[in-house]
């Protein structure tokens, strides 16, 4: 990593800790955002751990995944988090702005920061040279608190780019499509992806932030681009040009892998049902037929993106459902003031709120067995709210396109002509509103309504641990397996107790009652808990009774999440010991406390089979163990 862009960031942010892959180092934190699905739980740790005001010199609370307010609790957690804000010192970002990605990137993400998200796409800042990494609410709490982010340092891999990308047809999503057809969903775990090489000065940093978003899908722990001249006409555009500085790697810098694209010899692709990975080109499935296209969320609303999906629908009708979700106010108002709305409208299209919208579940789920092809990120099953729905993935053109023919178009073979729009000289960045934190915050009350419960304390680990082997899984498992989103359940993030009632509801519904029983375990494949940020996924079955999740391995933000929720990871040494576990076989843990240090877990079926289970810990994981979680390890600390 000597010389990286990765490495330089680092280095300016190290605390404490040496900078080599594997090792644990703490890093001093710049930026934090937080969303309102995951931001409740992380402000009221933040309150938990009692420290009058953030530490961190930007905070930024945004509401965007859940914007129905079907009922009281919606609108109740969002008063709680505009007052928190308020009194706590982060700036808030009301329901109908656009989505924290975006609106990030646009108004506050700078080169050079560490940012720390409680979002797994918090990443698309790399789009302008920042260092953005999603973790999960306890995380960010902590950050908030002024501890320093404990990082275990990744392997950093050189992707280096050449040539141009073919527009208009040929768009970002189909750079990062690539990558995931090449490296799948497991291969950027344990890494950062740095983008350099010559292709790079083609992409604008809208076009960079789409890249860098979906990076989250290969599972890596983030994705960076150098920040160069036209970083600089973007932030200057933004209004933002103080925010530039100049970054990117030395020529003779250290990665420990490269991978090769040429921009100009990729075509549109498409992910197919259900996974990001499952690549092929569109061409493959030309003509598929198709009950619905959804435009936007944060991988690819930008203005650049919606203004050219825009004029391909000038004067046309579509062929089936299409509805779109700008990023952000900006975007929306700038597609207004230039007249493109007219067009999308006029097309028959569906104008929504800025916001996650459909992307979360949240409303416009497919048809049973329907097919929905979308310019969004994860097409995990059921993740549209509609489990029998099959999801397709594609960039904004080939859905916008085949939504006039109501079936799978390579855009290049549709006859039509089209301009890839400029970027902006100029952003209007007074369309979007955010509050400041109050002058008087002692005078602000944080406001609860019922469905908001106190968070409840993970149990430090014990010697000896027995239960039951709740459920056995496969590979790849989401956490939208673990704890679904959706309409339903959203509403219930503030309010352990009633969302852990939802824990494997795709999967197992018996599921939470079980656990609640015999607690015990999870067993699962290789990638568990891939996806979402949501430590949802954690703290609903740790309150239930889950006291260890064993698998062949683990995604990077579920698996902190786990440990920061007092779960301890385990992994198969052996293959042939996953096979040899069944569902409902009693399972014992002995001597636990001495087994996480030397790494090794003594485990015993009620039969006397011995398991060889590995517990790859850092010290601080160790001790976070020991407490019951992070947030009862930082108080201990901080107290
Ligand atoms: C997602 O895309 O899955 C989400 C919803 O944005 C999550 C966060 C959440 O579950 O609240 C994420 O990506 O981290
Ligand atoms: Fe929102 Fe979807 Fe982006 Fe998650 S992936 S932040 S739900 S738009």
């Amino acid at each position: 990593m000597r010389g990286s862009l990765t490495g330089k960031i680092l280095e300016e942010h190290i605390v404490e800790g040496k900078l080599s892959p594997g090792e644990e180092v703490l890093i001093r934190v710049d930026q934090v955002l937080t969303q309102d699905a995951t931001g409740t739980m992380a402000w009221l740790q933040f309150e938990a751990i009692g420290v009058p005001k953030v530490r961190v010199p930007l905070v930024v609370s945004y509401v965007d995944h859940n914007t129905l307010q079907t009922d009281f609790r919606n609108p109740d957690d969002h008063l709680f988090l505009r007052t928190a804000a308020a009194k706590y010192g982060a700036i808030f970002s009301p329901p109908g702005n656009g989505i924290c990605h975006q609106l990030h990137l646009e108004r506050f993400a700078s080169p050079g920061t560490v940012l720390l998200g409680s979002d797994s796409h918090t990443p698309t800042a790399g789009g302008v040279g920042a260092l953005a990494i999603g973790v999960g609410g306890s995380d960010v709490a902590i950050a908030m608190a002024g501890m320093p982010y404990g990082l275990k340092v990744p392997e950093v891999v050189r992707i280096f780019l050449t040539g141009r990308l073919r527009r208009p047809w040929v768009m970002a999503m189909d750079v990062v499509l690539e990558l995931l057809r090449r490296l799948t969903v497991k291969g950027g775990v344990g890494k950062i992806l740095e983008y350099c090489g010559p292709g790079v000065s083609d992409l604008s940093v809208t076009e960079r932030a789409t890249i860098a978003n979906m990076g989250a899908e290969l599972g890596a722990t983030t994705s960076v681009f150098p920040s160069d001249e036209r970083t600089r006409a973007f932030l200057e555009a933004q209004g933002r040009g103080d925010a530039w500085r100049p970054l990117k790697a030395e020529e003779e810098a250290e990665y420990s892998d490269e991978v090769r694209i040429d921009l100009g010899e990729l075509q549109p692709l498409v992910a197919r049902p259900h996974s990001p990975d499952d690549v092929v080109p569109v061409r493959e499935l030309e003509g598929l037929r198709i009950d619905q296209v959804a435009i936007g969320s944060c991988t690819n609303s930008s203005y650049q993106n919606l203004k050219a999906v825009a004029a391909v629908l000038r004067g046309r009708r579509v062929g089936c459902d299409l509805a779109i979700n700008p990023g952000s106010r900006q975007v929306l108002y700038m597609l207004a003031r230039e007249g493109d709305l007219a067009d999308i409208i006029s097309s028959g299209a569906r104008l929504l709120e800025p916001a996650c919208g459909p992307c979360i579940g949240m409303g416009y789920a497919p048809p049973s067995g329907g097919v929905s092809l979308r310019s969004y990120n994860r097409n995990f099953r059921g993740r549209c709210g509609t489990p029998s729905a099959e999801v397709y993935l594609a960039n904004p053109l080939t859905c916008a396109v085949s939504a006039l023919r109501g079936a799978l178009t390579d855009p290049r073979g549709s006859g039509m002509v089209l301009h890839w729009p400029e970027e902006p000289k100029k952003f209007p960045s007074d369309a979007v509103i955010f509050l400041p934190p109050s002058e008087d915050p002692e005078s602000v009350k944080v406001m609860r309504g019922p469905n908001i419960r106190p968070v409840p304390l993970g149990k430090p680990l014990e010697g000896t641990i027995r239960g039951e082997v709740l459920l056995k899984l496969g590979d790849d498992v989401s956490t939208d397996d673990i704890l679904p989103a959706g309409a339903y359940v959203l509403p219930l993030r503030s309010n352990v107790q009633e969302i852990s009632k939802f824990t494997f509801s795709r999967i197992d519904p018996s599921f939470p009652e079980r656990a609640r029983k015999a607690g015990g375990f999870v067993v699962a494949g290789r990638n568990y808990g891939q996806g979402s940020s949501r430590e949802h996924a954690a703290i609903a079955p740790m309150f239930l009774g889950v006291r260890a999740v064993i698998a062949k391995s683990f995604a990077r933000i579920h698996r902190s999440n786990l440990i920061n929720w007092g779960i301890l990871p385990l992994e198969f040494e052996r293959d042939e010991d996953y096979e040899a576990v069944g569902q409902g076989d009693a399972l014992e843990l002995r001597e636990v406390l001495k087994g996480i240090e030397e790494g090794q877990i003594q485990a015993v079926l009620a039969d006397g089979r011995h398991l060889r289970l590995r517990a790859q810990l850092t010290e601080r994981e160790r001790k976070l163990l020991r407490a019951g979680g992070l947030l009862a390890y930082a108080k201990e600390k901080l107290t």
